[in-house]
């Protein structure tokens, strides 16, 4: 079994055994959704956010859409990963104005790195682009330079530094729905200047050959950076949201190893198919314990509700490598 490493044993974590007779990798929480789309009094809609552990429990920041459908981002706190707090009022940043100046935050990640918890995010500047910040507290909070130009979204940190630098995957894009999108590996030696862009991966057949972007923060095992990611396909009916996983090099994350030519996790349920934008399963944040290799998903559904699911590492490699992809096949089909 490969193991993940660098990371705390949390025996704790939010967590459900596979139903009985349950053949695929990923199962959901029986209680989903676990955050309802009006569980702040100002919201329409709370999706696509990230959580951590924290302290003896756990925080996090939160995509919550207002009823006047403006995104941004808000702090929350839990005891037990499942039912949470979120703070009724968005996160302000410290830092230069020209940098805080807001015009949208959305699809937040959050980071532990070395001493602080990093936030990410799409950051509106003029167009898309990828917002950058930390704290130590979950309650002051410092933005940092936005990380490129515009139009980028999807900025995910990886959790230490390679080669002794920072490291971040994200996805180009344009100012709309964008239809293209592959997955980039950038580098920075202080989290403002970023540069030696690689690219990592794109497209390919079926479920991801509209765009792929990427998830959660990848997760650190023996055996490579396991990355959860999302795959979008072009239906009659509109874009498809599911998700999938690739195995990338744990000193040059840029080259794949491997990846799953099937998805591991799309919309299924009620809440996942219909809502604000239906057919959406977004992750953007996993708890992990290495002890026993569990990973819990925090995933947005059909951009309204957040929703919980489990897998284990096992689970997910031993399913990769049994419907693989061919890599040397992989490049924007
Ligand atoms: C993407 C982002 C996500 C959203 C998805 C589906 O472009 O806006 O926040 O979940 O579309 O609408």
């Amino acid at each position: 079994m490969a193991k993940i490493i660098g990371r705390p044993a949390l025996p704790n974590m939010p967590w459900q055994d596979k139903p009985q007779g349950f053949d695929k990798p990923v199962w959901r929480y029986d209680g989903n959704p676990i955050i309802k789309r009006d569980a702040i009094p100002t919201s329409n809609s709370i999706f696509n956010s990230a959580v951590v552990v924290y302290k003896d429990g756990y925080a996090g920041v939160f995509r919550c859409d207002n009823r006047g459908v403006e995104m941004d981002i808000f702090a929350g706190f839990s005891k037990d990963g499942i039912n949470w707090e979120i703070n009724h009022d968005p996160i302000v940043f410290e830092g230069e104005k020209d940098v805080t100046r807001k015009e949208y935050r959305y699809d937040p990640r959050v980071c532990f790195i070395e001493d602080r918890y990093y936030i990410t995010w799409c950051n509106g500047y003029h167009g898309p682009t990828i917002g950058i910040g930390y704290t130590y507290d979950f309650k002051t909070f410092y933005q940092l330079e936005n990380a490129f130009l515009p139009y980028n979204r999807n900025g995910v940190l990886f959790p230490r530094k390679i080669g002794g630098k920072f490291a971040m995957v994200s996805r180009p894009s344009d100012t709309g729905h964008t239809p293209f999108g592959d997955i980039f590996y950038s580098e920075s030696p202080d989290m403002t200047y970023w540069g030696k862009h690689r690219f990592v991966f794109g497209t390919a057949d079926g479920w991801q050959s509209k765009k792929v972007g990427p998830g959660p923060t990848p997760i650190e095992t023996d055996e490579g950076w396991l990355m959860i990611y999302h795959g979008v396909l072009n239906s009659c009916n509109g874009f498809v949201y599911r998700f999938g996983v690739a195995l990338l090099d744990i000193d040059r994350p840029w080259i794949v190893k491997e990846r799953g030519n099937f998805y591991v996790f799309g919309p299924e349920e009620q809440y996942e198919l219909t809502g604000d934008v239906p057919n959406v399963t977004f992750p953007c944040a996993t708890l992990t314990d290495p002890e026993t290799g569990r990973i819990a998903i925090y995933y947005g559904a059909a951009d309204t509700v957040t929703g919980l699911a489990f897998t284990t590492v096992d689970e997910l490699l031993s399913y990769m490598r049994k419907y693989p992809m061919n890599v040397g096949d992989q490049e924007n089909k």
